[in-house]
């Protein structure tokens, strides 16, 4: 048994949610390399050293405390979205924290603790961690940019002064990530865990449709070349051309939009959007890519528009690993006996990377009403618990 301590750990992320607090409901802002994620992460590591790990930063700001002999990894991230809720990755790091902390003190087995950076994709998707899986090339990496245009290269270069070399990732046996399920089953079904059984699918893009900015109450509507036209008659036709390829389980979403020059009285002559999609299948993921090249092309030739592409980011499916999944499925059916659910995860999340270098699994526990990436998100404090509780089995 390691003995986790439900107090200290909750006591922990109630104290990590006091940096980048939105003052709204439990809601954080701390987007990676902001001055609230690293001050939050040099608090972490103050954390880790108390417990007796050794924290170690590598180049791209990902969080290690190491255990210093060969040991579980366990952790997720602790940077958020631009409006982000207290847990979303928080409480892996926590849980982590608290059950390497404890597990030290029975002199249990080793159990080292990361909280990975700009897993919430402020430059790419999941950049800590895909940089340190291989999954992303770190020169690559360097010249992707934030929607503020602001370079990775820049924005680690913010961290230099912490930063030593990446970690050596064959001193880690598996890595198991606790975390949030930001849907909706576990809440409306009434279960209190759920063991991932596969992560989905990813591709990210963005597309610049490039038209004509002129005067909005001269340019007759016949001669506009609208970016924003353009953009909204694409979003409109994928939706119906994507019908007969996706399941009701995939996604698709445009959620960052900036139209230049954006003025009620200009006739917008540049509009460049984020383009995503998800599902568990990668051949869709490839029909769908195909869907969305073509329809802006078609669209960019009617309208008189340039087109053009920002780089294509993605992550590819990945099944969790049957034995560590066995152990957190031990775990769940002696804390939530009746009250747990197999389940696959719709978020991406650091564990798909990490699986490039070892064994990975996650669990989760319930999102109140299913909301995440929103201040609102938030979970029963009994159901966190529990969590670490399973965690904490599984770990042994
Ligand atoms: O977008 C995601 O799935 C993750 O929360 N970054
Ligand atoms: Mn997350
Ligand atoms: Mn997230």
């Amino acid at each position: 048994m390691i003995p986790a301590n439900p107090d200290r750990f909750l006591a922990d992320l109630h104290h990590l949610r006091t940096f980048g607090a939105s003052g709204v409901d439990k809601g954080v802002v701390r987007p990676a390399f902001s001055d609230a994620d690293i001050a939050a992460r040099r608090w972490l590591a103050a954390r880790m050293e108390e417990a007796g790990l050794t924290p170690h930063f590598d180049p791209v700001g990902n969080l290690f405390g190491i255990a210093g002999e060969r040991s579980l990894l366990m952790g997720s991230h602790s940077d958020s979205q631009p409006e982000g809720g207290w847990l979303d990755g928080a409480l892996g790091v926590i849980a982590a924290l608290e059950v390497a902390r404890a597990s030290r003190e029975v002199g249990g087995p080793p159990i080292s603790v990361v909280s990975f950076q700009d897993e919430e994709g402020r430059f790419g998707v999941t950049t800590g961690s895909a940089i340190w899986s291989g999954n992303l090339d770190l020169a690559k990496a360097d010249t992707l940019t934030d929607h503020a245009g602001v370079p990775f290269a820049e924005a680690r270069a913010r961290m230099a002064d912490l930063a030593g070399d990446f970690v050596d990732p064959a001193q880690f046996t598996g890595f198991i990530e606790m975390h949030i399920e930001q849907g909706p089953w576990l809440d409306t079904e009434g279960d209190k865990i759920g063991v991932v059984s596969d992560i989905v699918g990813i591709r990210d893009m963005r597309v610049t449709f490039g038209g004509q900015q002129n005067h909005a109450g001269t340019t007759p509507m016949h001669l506009r070349r609208d970016a924003f036209q353009a953009m909204s008659a694409f979003s409109s036709a994928i939706n119906d051309r994507f019908r007969n390829v996706v399941t009701p389980a995939t996604v698709w979403t445009i959620g960052h939009v900036t139209l230049h020059p954006n003025a009620s009285s200009i006739v917008p002559g540049r509009a460049t959007f984020s383009m995503q999609w998800r599902d568990g299948d990668t051949d869709r993921l490839a029909r769908m890519e195909e869907i969305i090249r073509s329809t802006a092309q078609e669209i960019a030739e009617a309208r008189g528009m340039k087109l053009s592409y920002g780089p294509m980011l993605g992550l590819e499916p990945v099944v969790m690993d049957a034995g560590l999944r066995g152990a957190l499925e031990l775990g769940a059916a002696s804390v939530a006996p009746g009250k747990w659910r197999k389940m696959p995860s719709g978020a991406l999340h650091d564990a798909t990377n990490v699986g490039a270098l070892m064994p990975v699994a996650m669990l989760f526990v319930p999102s109140i009403n299913g909301i995440s990436h929103d201040f609102a998100e938030d979970t029963a404090e009994a159901d966190l618990v529990a969590g670490l509780e399973v965690l904490a089995r599984a770990a042994v």
